[in-house]
């Protein structure tokens, strides 16, 4: 059985959940479940990162001891999971024991192999980023991705031998295809090109919060060195170990330097497989703005659920956004997708169709079939997309087939149909539709639910998108899928 290991990047949990949070939470879940449809063996990952300073920084400022902070912080993306119907078989915590240990293990690694040495430190950090920048990096003297001045630091520090890997990671990215889409890959290997690799700068002193660091007592491990690596201690657990290395992390676009960089170099260090791809989306905007509590537009992807329901925003962000590029959110849009694609494209077929299946025949036997409508079903292209992670237009290959199943009951004025034509067009035409449930799954889960349980039929697999399978239908027709908003 083929393994396919995903993963997400784990979440600070200085604040609530945000809406970048859930798209990226959604895409994973659609890209497991696919890989699920296609019978493999689906390993996927998600978590938080509990060990940056700038948790422990908003702890503070709540006046609430860090660990309890963090703990219940933490249960807000879990719960967050849970509202979105996201499939997780993991969910891994940096303050876990399980992952400690394993952190603490690469870096002795590392530092064994000679590649951690101690210096000293000075320069700018922004601590939204947990990074270190050099004036060149800031936008008229603020971090680019935060929009806020950097703090000085002095401080002695170990540094990775980050320079040591640069040959390696070029030829990783260049030869594996590691990053994707391209314009992705291609800002790293510019910026590999014009900046270089400096050695970076892998603990901090006199910290109380992190993980200790296993070579000196005075230091923590710097948080994206413990970071990165929960990816792999995950899979550390006795069962699990067969589905390192990973076949997608899957990132905002922000944090890619971290993982085609950085992350490759630690794994070469200490001599652990690469992962085959890391899969970098864009960020959500909100009016052509970015999200920031600074800002004051943060959205609570939990309140859109309730409003809207988990299937109607899980499609919308999948939908809307082409995959690699931001996308701006808008309730606008978010509306006019639900009543027009949701209600009326889908919801209107399944309820259309199954209304003449009950008020003509109690059972609907498989008979012969309508050719026309099933050559408008290209599963090759679905396919393709989706193995090119294109899911915006594997959704629009699926909606054209969609759409052609209502233009021919117009064409065809099903509903005047008798006997054996209209039995014929309405096999035809179930069949249709139990094949998008399947099709449809990953992307919205419940309402394939919903109608494969007015079919009277079980939940199936990509390899039943074959039109004929089901020899005799007993149809109940449910409650509307979509109501309008
Ligand atoms: O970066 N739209 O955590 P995080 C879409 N802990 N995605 C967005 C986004 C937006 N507006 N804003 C952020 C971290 N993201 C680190 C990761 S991984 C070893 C450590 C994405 O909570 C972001 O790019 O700031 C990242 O992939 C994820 O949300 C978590 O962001």
């Amino acid at each position: 059985m083929k393994k396919f290991y995903i993963t997400t990047a784990i979440d600070y949990v200085n604040a609530d959940p945000h809406i970048g949070h859930a798209y990226e939470k959604i895409i994973a879940d659609v890209l497991a479940r696919w890989h699920r449809l296609k019978e493999e063996d689906v390993f996927f990952l998600t978590g938080t990162d509990d060990n940056a300073s700038k948790n422990e920084e908003a702890a503070k400022k709540a006046n609430i001891p860090v660990k309890e902070f963090v703990d219940k912080n933490a249960k807000k993306f879990e719960q967050l999971c849970k509202e979105l119907n996201i499939t997780n078989d993991d969910f891994i915590r940096t303050t876990e024991q399980r992952h400690v240990k394993v952190a603490q293990e690469i870096f002795k690694k590392v530092f064994d192999k000679g590649d951690i040495y101690k210096d000293y430190y000075e320069g700018l950090y922004c601590k939204g980023c947990e990074a270190f920048y050099t004036e060149k990096d800031l936008t008229n003297g603020k971090c680019p991705e935060h929009n806020v001045e950097p703090e000085f630091l002095k401080e002695e520090s170990y540094f990775f031998k980050l320079s040591k890997y640069k040959k390696d990671i070029i030829k990783l990215i260049r030869q594996q295809n590691l990053v994707y889409p391209d314009q992705w890959r291609n800002e790293i290997l510019s910026r590999l090109e014009k900046e270089g690799t400096k050695d970076l700068s892998v603990t901090r002193i006199n910290r109380s919060w992190g993980i200790k660091c296993p070579i000196d007592g005075k230091h923590v491990i710097y948080v994206w060195f413990d970071a990165l690596i929960n990816y792999y201690s995950a899979t550390r657990n006795k069962g699990n170990e067969k589905y390192w290395p990973a076949d997608v992390h899957l990132i905002g676009k922000g944090i890619n330097w971290f993982h085609s960089v950085i992350w490759p170099a630690i794994l070469f260090s200490s001599e652990i497989e690469q992962p085959k791809k890391i899969l970098v989306h864009g960020y959500l905007t909100v009016n052509g703005q970015k999200i920031g509590k600074s800002l004051g537009n943060v959205i609570d992807p939990i309140n859109l659920v309730e409003r809207y329901g988990v299937d109607q925003l899980r499609y919308f962000l999948v939908r809307e956004i082409p995959f690699g590029e931001d996308g701006d959110f808008s309730e606008e849009a978010l509306k006019a997708r639900i009543n027009n694609e949701l209600a009326n494209d889908l919801g209107n077929l399944v309820s259309r169709v199954l209304t003449l299946v009950e008020n003509n025949f109690n059972k609907l036997k498989k008979t012969e079939m309508d050719d026309e409508l099933i050559k408008e079903l290209n599963l090759d292209e679905i396919n393709d997309r989706m193995n090119n992670f294109e899911l915006n237009n594997a959704l629009n290959e699926i909606w054209r087939f969609i759409n052609e199943v209502n233009k021919h009951i117009n064409k065809e004025k099903v509903w005047e149909l008798k006997g054996k034509e209209l039995e014929k067009h309405l096999y035809t035409l179930v069949e249709s539709i139990r094949i998008i449930s399947i099709l449809l799954s990953p992307f919205i889960p419940s309402t394939s639910d919903k109608i494969n349980k007015q079919l009277g039929i079980k939940n199936g697999n990509f390899k039943d998108c074959k039109f004929g399978l089901v020899k005799e239908y007993k149809i109940k027709k449910g409650k509307v899928l979509f109501n309008k908003v």
